[in-house]
């Protein structure tokens, strides 16, 4: 397991020695003030990956280089952000990075309804309620027919949780969907949310699948000529959202990518976190099936209240996913291809040494540092017990 960890660069507060001294040798990092669909200047890329490899580490992982929303829709300049995504590509290559994360989430990237939702130990992680998020759609946002797109029940219950919810609470689940996480490309208004949204009027589930099959087709000869690995982050949630299609949360999904993508380096972010957001997702056998497509993998773990009301875990081991079984596979695999594979300890909680240093939220040093020495600790010990690993 190549120890990764996600970098914001200059304007991370955990600093690039921390990181060196959570065990990393990988960093995850971007250039996120470059807009979607800009090109990234190999001397920018250069001077990123300097700082990276002056600190001890390598800069071998993107995530991510954002796909714009007119590629996404097929409308507007999409012709000219293709061109420029191959061209980004090509010059992340010409700096030897090779593994690119991305995700082809319309208008949201990663969504969640509670940024600080407190354990029993005061410590917090990110939550998700799909009540809360039913609610904001139908009394907050207002979207037009968002009632169609709930079954009674949960109609019922979404209004009976916002008619108890203060105002304050009412705007923390504004503020987790619509400023999001980082690496979300904007903070939207509620106004701003519901015209994006209108831009994909008329973009059903298929035609959505279509274009991402037709971009990452655009790109497969820039991926194989300079072995760049295109790693998709699944949907998360990983289901429908706010009347969009979401067209990469299951096995079928992966499948049907990987049959209409045949160039060997369309393939897949193994992110726990993210399929593990639907009860119907086995995480480890969809590690299994596409296990020679996994390029870069996020490991966390949830816990479950019911289904659809989860957040994350005390421990990056044990929860929904069996992380156990999972990292077995994982080191087969590795074995099989005689070469590491990035790993990020997937967010951490946010716990007392962090509280002050305005760490991004899940993006904390102390949750992290924990997580990543469970991932490394479960390694060391399934080596020892599997000989030959
Ligand atoms: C959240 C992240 C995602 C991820 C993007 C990749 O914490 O895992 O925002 O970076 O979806 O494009």
């Amino acid at each position: 397991m190549k120890q990764g960890w996600r970098w914001y660069g200059d304007a991370d507060a955990i600093t690039l020695k921390e990181i060196r001294q959570a065990g990393v040798t990988d960093v995850v990092a971007a250039l996120y003030e470059r807009r979607p669909g800009e090109v990234w200047p190999v001397a920018e890329i250069k001077a990123r990956a300097k700082k990276v490899k002056d600190a001890g580490m390598t800069w071998s992982v993107v995530e991510s280089v954002p796909v714009h929303e007119d590629i996404k829709k097929r409308t507007g300049d999409w012709k000219r952000y293709v061109e420029n995504y191959k061209q980004t590509l090509a010059n992340l290559a010409k700096c030897g990075i090779k593994t690119v994360c991305y995700n082809f989430m319309p208008v949201l990237d990663w969504t969640r309804s509670n940024l600080e939702y407190v354990l029993p130990d005061g410590s917090s992680c990110l939550g998700y309620n799909e009540y809360e998020v039913a609610a904001f759609d139908m009394f907050a946002l207002r979207r037009p027919g968002a009632e169609k797109d709930y079954d009674a029940k949960t109609r019922a219950r979404a209004r009976r949780l916002w008619t108890k919810y203060t105002a304050k609470e009412r705007m923390r689940v504004q503020k987790s969907i619509l400023t999001g996480l980082p690496g979300t490309v904007d903070d939207l208004t509620p106004a701003e949310f519901l015209r994006e949204l209108k831009t994909y009027e008329g973009i059903d589930d298929r035609r959505l699948r279509e274009n991402m099959y037709a971009f990452l087709n655009e790109i497969s000869p820039t991926l194989d000529k300079y072995g760049v690995d295109m790693c998709i982050h699944p949907d998360d949630p990983p289901h429908p959202i706010f009347g969009l299609p979401r067209i990469l949360s299951n096995a079928a999904d992966i499948r049907e990518m990987v049959r209409r993508c045949p160039s060997k380096h369309v393939g897949l972010t193994l992110c726990t976190g993210s399929l593990g957001g639907s009860l119907a997702n086995d995480e480890v056998a969809i590690f299994r099936e596409f296990a020679k497509r996994v390029f870069f993998c996020h490991f966390r773990n949830l816990e479950y209240e019911e289904d659809g009301v989860f957040h994350e875990s005390r421990c990056h081991l044990v929860g929904k996913t069996d992380l156990p079984a999972l990292m077995l596979a994982f080191l087969k695999e590795e074995k099989r291809r005689g070469k590491g594979i990035v790993v990020r300890p997937d967010h951490g909680r946010l716990m007392e040494i962090d509280k002050g240093r305005n760490a991004y939220c899940g993006y904390s040093y102390g949750g992290r540092l924990v997580g990543l020495a469970e991932l490394r600790g479960l390694e060391i010990g399934l080596k020892y017990s599997h000989k030959g690993l």
